[in-house]
C-alpha cells in the first residue's frame, strides 16, 4: 500500500510537471509571436524624411517671402503623452487660424497638403475630444491640412467603405495629394508622428494602447492609414459591400497587396495612439464570406462603381462636413 501511494505521487508529480512544461512552452511561443509584432518591421528612423511624399495642393499659394517649412525637428521630437495626460490637450483649445477645418502654417511654406478623412456616426462625445485634440496636435506640424467629417446620417447599417470613398472623392476634387483615413476614436500620442504620406501606403496607428501597444497583425491597415490620392484611385478605393463592423480594412489591405503596394510603418516610438473607449459595434457576420468573394471577383466594386448617394457638404469652423444618406 505505501509503495503504491509513492508510485501514485510520482505519477501525479509527472503529470503536474508535464502540464507546467506545456504551459511554459505555450507562454514562450506567445512571447515570441507578440514580441515579433511589438518590434514590427518599420522604415529606418534616419531615412524617414526622404521617404515622405512631398506635395501640396496646386491652389495653395506659396509665398516667396517665407522660408520652406522644415520637418526634421518634428520627426526628432521625443515628446510623448501618457494616455491620462490626453485631457490636458483638448481642454485648452482655441480655433485660431482654422477655416472650414483647414489650416495653413503662417510662418513658412508647407511641403505637405493632407486631407484627413474621418468617418462618423453618433459618437458626439468622441468627436468633442477628437477635433480640439487633433487641431492642437496638427497645428504643431507645419503642414497644410483639412479635416473632413463624413457622417452617415441615416439609420441603415454602417458602411465605412462607402463613406471613405465619398470622402476621398471630395478630397481629390479639392486636389489633396495625400489622404489620411482616420478613426474618430484614435488620438496620436507622439509629437514625431508627422501626418504625411510616404512613397508607399503608411499604416500610422501601429501601436495602440488597447492592444497593449502591440501590432495585432502585419497586414492591418485599420485605424489610421496615410495613402496618396493616386494610390487610392489605383486600388479603386474601398469595397462598397461591407456593412456593419469589420472586414473592409482587411479587404483594402488585400487590394494594396494585389497592386504590389507594400505597407510601411514608422518606428513604434512614433506610432503610439490611445483609443477612446466605446461599445463594440455590431459585427458583420458575412465579412469573411465577402472578403473571400471579393478576392475571387477582383476589384469590380469600389470607388469607380460607387452607387449614387444623397450627400451635402457644409463648412464648419473645425471641420468640413460631408453628410451622407445611404
Ligand atoms: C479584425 C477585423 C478588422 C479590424 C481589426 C481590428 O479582426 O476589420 O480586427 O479591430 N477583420 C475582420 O473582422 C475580418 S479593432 O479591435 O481595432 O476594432 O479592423
Amino acid at each position: 500500500m505505501p509503495k503504491c501511494s509513492l508510485k501514485n505521487r510520482i505519477l501525479q508529480l509527472r503529470v503536474i510537471t508535464c502540464i507546467f512544461f506545456i504551459l511554459c512552452v505555450k507562454a514562450f511561443i506567445h512571447f515570441i509571436i507578440t514580441y515579433g509584432l511589438y518590434n514590427y518591421p518599420h522604415l529606418p528612423a534616419e531615412v524617414l524624411e526622404t521617404q515622405l511624399f512631398k506635395q501640396t495642393t496646386p491652389n495653395l499659394v506659396l509665398q516667396k517671402n517665407k522660408p520652406d517649412c522644415t520637418y526634421d525637428k518634428i520627426l526628432n521630437n521625443p515628446t510623448t503623452l501618457l494616455n491620462w495626460e490626453v485631457p490636458k490637450r483638448f481642454d485648452d483649445f482655441s480655433a485660431k487660424d482654422l477655416v472650414n477645418g483647414s489650416y495653413v502654417p503662417a510662418h513658412c511654406n508647407p511641403k505637405f497638403s493632407v486631407a484627413i478623412l474621418v468617418t462618423y456616426r453618433n459618437r458626439q462625445s468622441q468627436l468633442d475630444i477628437f477635433l480640439p485634440y487633433m487641431h492642437n496636435f496638427l497645428r504643431n506640424q507645419n503642414i497644410h491640412y483639412k479635416i473632413y467629417l463624413i457622417e452617415q446620417q441615416d439609420e441603415k447599417l454602417w458602411n465605412k467603405g462607402v463613406l471613405y470613398n465619398i470622402g476621398a472623392k471630395q478630397a481629390i476634387r479639392d486636389k489633396f495629394p495625400c489622404l489620411v483615413l482616420h478613426d474618430v476614436d484614435l488620438l496620436p500620442l507622439d509629437a514625431a508622428n508627422l501626418y504625411a504620406c510616404a512613397a508607399l501606403p503608411r499604416h500610422m496607428s501601429a501601436s495602440i494602447d488597447k492592444f497593449r501597444f502591440v501590432l495585432p497583425y502585419d497586414y492591418l491597415v485599420g485605424g489610421v492609414l496615410a495613402i496618396t490620392a493616386d494610390q487610392y484611385v489605383a486600388v479603386d478605393g474601398f469595397s462598397n459591400r461591407f456593412e456593419a463592423w469589420g472586414g473592409e480594412d482587411d479587404d483594402f489591405s488585400a487590394r494594396l497587396s494585389a497592386h504590389k503596394l507594400d505597407i510601411v510603418r514608422f518606428p513604434r516610438e512614433m506610432s503610439r495612439y490611445t483609443m477612446l473607449v466605446h461599445r463594440q459595434e455590431p459585427k458583420n457576420t458575412q465579412r469573411k464570406r465577402i472578403l473571400s468573394e471579393n478576392r475571387r471577383l477582383g476589384d469590380k466594386d469600389g470607388l469607380s462603381s460607387l452607387p449614387y448617394h444623397n450627400t451635402h457638404v457644409k463648412n464648419h469652423r473645425l471641420f468640413t462636413l460631408i453628410g451622407v444618406m445611404l
